[in-house]
Parts: structure tokens; C-alpha cells; sequence
């Protein structure tokens, strides 16, 4: 006999513990399945060394708790990994949240029993549940990715991926005097650890397919009185965010760029790059997102300053992407990594030029040499988004598995379910207004929705939601087109589906790109209408 739920939720990180205070708060039985061995997803497990917040610290911790604002301290404006995990634990605790958490627990299989209108899952060691509503929180980027590079396993020295990063750390606690360390990966991870091991590691080689625009995060501490002030305006604070397209305090400057002087455009990006946080790319002119000619009055801007930051001209060239505009990936948020190009002991492979042949057991072989290491860090991210699901064996109505129905990429309703997975629905999923956000904001918005969801089909004794076919199609087609008013289709990017380790997916673009406030209004005016969209029974 398996365990009978309520609800089942998958995952136990920033979503999913929300989600479980949400339903205990309806008085639903809950069960959370976590893999990891505590809370806190993201924070849980990449805690490489120089993991932090690219996000304000203040803005990005939960909102719904005045005793949680009243008594957590955040020291720093980007708060490391450390901080964010002891603070998720903070919560947990606080709410017993670990009453209604599985811990150790993967979930491989869920399958749709039609006939009782139930989901039943399994789990790794073959123990198995039943619930009416299965929620996903399993994170959209937590399902990580190792290279397709041949020989990994056979290296020698100490090796990971930085989403499995040992917890008593690599070399001596992290400290890579005397090593000789590789990275592979130049994303916002890689630039994080790099400027970090720069700090110690004797030699340090990195590895880069291809450079990202990386940009000031200005980091620094917050100290006892700016805390307090920041306590007393949290509700400013957060009504700010979540009027924002990416639900920070950023704000886009909605003149277009060629409204502006030459000298007020350049002041402009000046004081930005000087500012902390994100606001050069989304406190900026809006028309950087839209417009390909003010991208690359952007894009000049931020090589120049590249090039005024690493000493060797031809290393700068390296450093600087040609292949896509500032902003139309992800942007990474540094502290000296420029710099670091400057010390003798860090060297940039460019793989473009010599590619990696295969990982042997004492190193890296690259088509022109081999590099020996101690230590081999892998940054090369995830299976974006859908990979978390994908990874569960997921089967709805008739057996259909949603890895085969989302082969051609994603279709969805608000990003929350889809057709043929009655009763699923998927927290920070793709086409999801929560996976293009300071995700903790949007997280909240898609919680409350699904709470209130679930409470209205109890109270209307309602036991079964699915979308119908053609608001799933009109969803699916709107996010396309949202898409196609902005850059980000011009680059290839997770945001895009795109992976280089995993070349048979489709490119498509994942997110929602109409911004926070708008998919907040989509999803409020469905609710209003009684779920319409949506077959209730
Ligand atoms: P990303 O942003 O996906 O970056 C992965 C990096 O690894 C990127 O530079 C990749 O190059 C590189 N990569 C991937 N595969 C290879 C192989 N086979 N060889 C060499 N280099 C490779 O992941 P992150 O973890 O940095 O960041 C993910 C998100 O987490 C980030 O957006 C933030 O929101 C937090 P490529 O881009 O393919 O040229």
C-alpha cells in the first residue's frame, strides 16, 4: 500500500517549501520528495566556492513572513551561498517544514491514474506514493550537465560538476595553493569560481568555448543601520519588484536610446556599470532588449570597458563576445574577474582554436598540447528547465510521457500545466513568467496561484484541471510570439533550449519574456474568468 497524499511536491528548495507552507496553511496533507539530504535546491547544492546572489540579498528572500523579515540579517548586498543556505534553513526550521519533507528521496516515475484521478510516483528505491495534485518544483536549472567530453571519469585528480560540489570542498578546503586547477565553463558559475581559485590556485586554466558579457555585481556589506532601514521599507521594497519586467528594483528606462545625446547615453551606461546589481542590463534603455543597433551601442560600450580592464590586447579580444549582443544571454555578475586575466598564474585556453581532445588521467588534452592538473571544476551548466522533468519519467492520460509530448519543445498553459497531465502543475516551468524573474518574487506569485487554484476546486469540490487545447495552443503561440519582440531568439543560450552537451534538443525559447507584471495580470484575469483555459470537473 503507498503512501496517500493531498498533494505530492517534488523538490524541497525555495519553491517547494512555499508551496508546502502554503497547502498546510489549507489544511491539505502534503509530502514534499527532496534529493538532496537538507533544503534549499540551488542553494543546497552548488556551493562552489564564490556561489553567491547576483540578486540584492533584501530583495530576494521570502516575502510572506513579517516575523522572518523582522528577524533575518543579511550581511552583504549579494549574499554567498553560505548566507542563502543557513537562511533557507532559518525558514525551515521556523515553519517545521521538514514534518512534511522526504529527504534522500528521488522521484524516477509518475504516472496519471485515470480511473481514480490520482498521480502515483516512485522513488529511486522503489517505494512509491499517491496524491490527487502532483506539483514540480524541481528548479529550472538543477538538472546539471557534465561536457560530452570522452575520457572524465579517467582523470586522476580531484574532479566535479560545480551543481555536485563536495561539501568539505576541493584541494585543501577550497584552498588551491600548490594546484594545478582547470575549469571548463565560462558562464555566470564559471566566472564566480574562477575569480575565486584565481585567488590561490598555483596555475589556473580556463577553458572557454565561448566568453559571456560579464559585468560589475559591486558587492559589499550591509551593515547594522542599513539593515534596519531596509527592514523598515520592505514592503516598498517588494511592491517595486514585483511592478518590474524581471522583478527586481531595477527598473528599464522606457526612453528609447536614440532619444538620447551621445554624452547623456554614455553617462547613462557609466553610472550603471558603476551601480551594483543588474540595473546595466535591466535598469537600462528598454530598446537594449529590442532593438539590435542600441544592443551594440551596449555591447561597444561594455568591450571597451573590457578592453580597459585586461592588460594584454589580444587575451581582451578573447574576452569579448562576437557571436551575440550584451543581454541576450544571461548576464554573468563578476567582481575583478577581468583582473584576473592580468595575473601570471590564470591562462585562458580558447577552445575555439584548440579544442578539447579528451580528458586523460592526468589532465586535459587540447588538439595542440596536453595541460597537467590536480583538479578539474566543470561549469558547463544544465539541462535547462525541462531537464528536471524529463529526468522523472512522467506519464499522463493514455501513457503519454511529457518528454515525448514536449519533444518539439514546450506547450502550456501559463506555464502551470498541460494538456494530458491532469492535475500537474509545474512551479517555475518553462513558458513560465517565474523562470525569467529574481526567481523568489515570482515564485511566490506562482504558489499563490496554484494554492488558491487548489483551494476553489475543494471548496467547488472540484477533483480534476486541465487545459484545454486550444488555450494551451493560444499560450504556447503568445510566448513564441512575446519572444519574437525581443533579442533574445538573435543568441543561443539555455534560454533558448541550447546546450552543446545536448545537441538533439529542440531550440525553442523556454521562458516567458512579457515580464513579470504581465504574466501576473495573465494569470489573475484567468482566475477571475473560473479558470478559464482550463476543463475543472
Ligand atoms: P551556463 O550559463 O549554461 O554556462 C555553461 C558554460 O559551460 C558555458 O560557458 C558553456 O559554453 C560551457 N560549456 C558547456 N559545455 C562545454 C563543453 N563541452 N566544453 C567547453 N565548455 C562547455 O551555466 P552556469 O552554471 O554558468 O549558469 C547557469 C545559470 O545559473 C545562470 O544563467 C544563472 O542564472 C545561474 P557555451 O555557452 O555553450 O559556449
Amino acid at each position: 500500500m503507498s503512501d496517500q497524499f493531498d498533494v505530492i511536491v517534488m523538490g524541497a528548495g525555495i519553491a517547494g517549501m512555499y508551496q508546502i507552507y502554503k497547502l498546510r496553511e489549507l489544511g491539505l496533507s502534503v509530502r514534499a520528495y527532496e534529493t538532496g539530504t537538507g533544503v534549499g535546491g540551488t542553494w543546497y547544492w552548488n556551493n562552489y566556492p564564490g556561489c553567491r546572489f547576483d540578486s540584492e540579498s533584501y530583495t530576494y528572500g521570502y516575502s510572506w513572513s513579517d516575523e522572518v523579515l523582522k528577524e533575518w540579517t543579511w550581511t552583504e548586498r549579494f549574499a554567498p551561498q553560505t548566507e542563502t543556505n543557513k537562511y533557507l534553513n532559518f525558514v525551515a526550521d521556523k515553519f517545521n517544514l521538514r514534518d512534511n519533507i522526504q529527504f534522500n528521496s528521488r522521484v524516477t516515475k509518475a504516472v496519471f491514474d485515470e480511473a481514480h484521478s490520482k498521480w502515483k510516483i516512485e522513488l529511486e528505491d522503489g517505494s512509491t506514493a499517491q496524491a490527487t495534485f502532483l506539483i514540480s518544483a524541481t528548479g529550472p536549472l538543477s538538472a546539471y550537465r557534465l561536457p560530452n567530453i570522452e575520457g572524465i571519469e579517467s582523470f586522476q585528480g580531484e574532479w566535479c560538476h560545480t551543481a555536485r560540489y563536495p561539501k568539505e570542498g576541493l584541494a585543501n578546503k577550497n584552498d588551491f595553493s600548490g594546484k594545478r586547477v582547470g575549469v571548463i565553463g565560462t558562464g555566470a558559475t564559471g566566472v564566480q569560481f574562477i575569480q575565486e581559485a584565481a585567488k590561490t590556485a598555483d596555475e589556473l586554466y580556463v577553458f572557454q568555448l565561448a566568453p559571456e558579457w560579464c559585468a560589475p555585481l559591486k558587492n559589499g556589506p550591509i551593515d547594522n543601520k542599513e539593515m534596519n532601514e531596509i527592514r523598515a521599507n520592505y514592503k516598498q521594497i517588494f511592491a517595486e519588484c514585483n511592478a518590474t519586467f524581471g522583478g527586481f528594483q531595477h527598473k528599464f528606462d522606457e526612453r528609447s536610446i536614440f532619444d538620447v545625446t551621445d554624452e547623456e547615453r554614455e553617462a547613462t551606461f557609466e553610472k550603471l556599470y558603476d551601480e551594483p546589481g543588474f540595473g546595466i542590463w535591466l535598469g537600462n534603455f528598454a530598446d537594449i532588449m529590442t532593438n539590435l543597433d542600441a544592443n551594440k551601442l551596449l555591447s561597444e560600450f561594455i568591450a571597451r570597458k573590457i578592453r580597459g580592464r585586461v592588460n594584454d590586447p589580444v587575451l581582451a579580444e578573447k574576452l569579448i563576445p562576437k557571436n551575440h549582443g550584451f543581454g541576450t544571454r544571461r548576464v554573468p555578475l563578476e567582481t575583478k574577474y577581468f583582473e584576473c586575466y592580468n595575473q601570471d598564474n590564470v591562462h585562458l585556453i580558447d577552445l575555439t582554436e584548440t579544442p578539447i581532445k579528451q580528458v586523460t588521467p592526468t589532465g586535459v588534452q587540447c588538439s595542440d598540447k596536453a595541460y597537467d592538473l590536480d583538479v578539474i571544476v566543470y561549469a558547463t551548466g544544465f539541462d535547462a528547465v525541462t531537464g528536471a522533468l524529463n529526468r522523472i519519467d512522467i506519464a499522463g492520460k493514455g501513457g503519454q510521457k511529457l518528454i515525448d509530448k514536449w519533444a518539439d519543445g514546450p506547450r502550456t498553459l501559463l506555464g502551470m500545466q498541460t494538456v494530458g497531465f491532469p492535475n500537474l502543475f509545474t512551479l517555475v516551468g518553462p513558458h513560465n513568467g517565474a523562470t525569467f524573474c529574481n526567481i523568489p518574487r515570482c515564485i511566490e506569485q506562482n504558489v499563490e496561484w496554484v494554492t488558491d487554484l487548489i483551494a476553489y476546486m475543494h471548496r467547488e469540490n472540484l477533483h480534476q484541471i486541465e487545459p484545454t487545447l486550444e488555450a494551451e495552443d493560444a499560450w504556447t503561440v503568445h510566448v513564441d510570439e512575446t519572444a519574437q519582440h525581443t533579442l533574445f531568439p538573435t543568441a543561443d543560450s539555455w534560454f533558448m533550449g541550447v546546450n552543446v552537451n545536448n545537441p538533439t534538443k529542440k531550440r525553442t525559447f523556454m521562458l516567458y519574456a512579457g515580464g513579470a507584471p504581465t504574466y501576473k495580470a495573465k494569470c489573475d484575469e484567468v482566475a477571475e474568468k473560473g479558470y478559464e483555459g482550463f476543463v475543472l470537473s
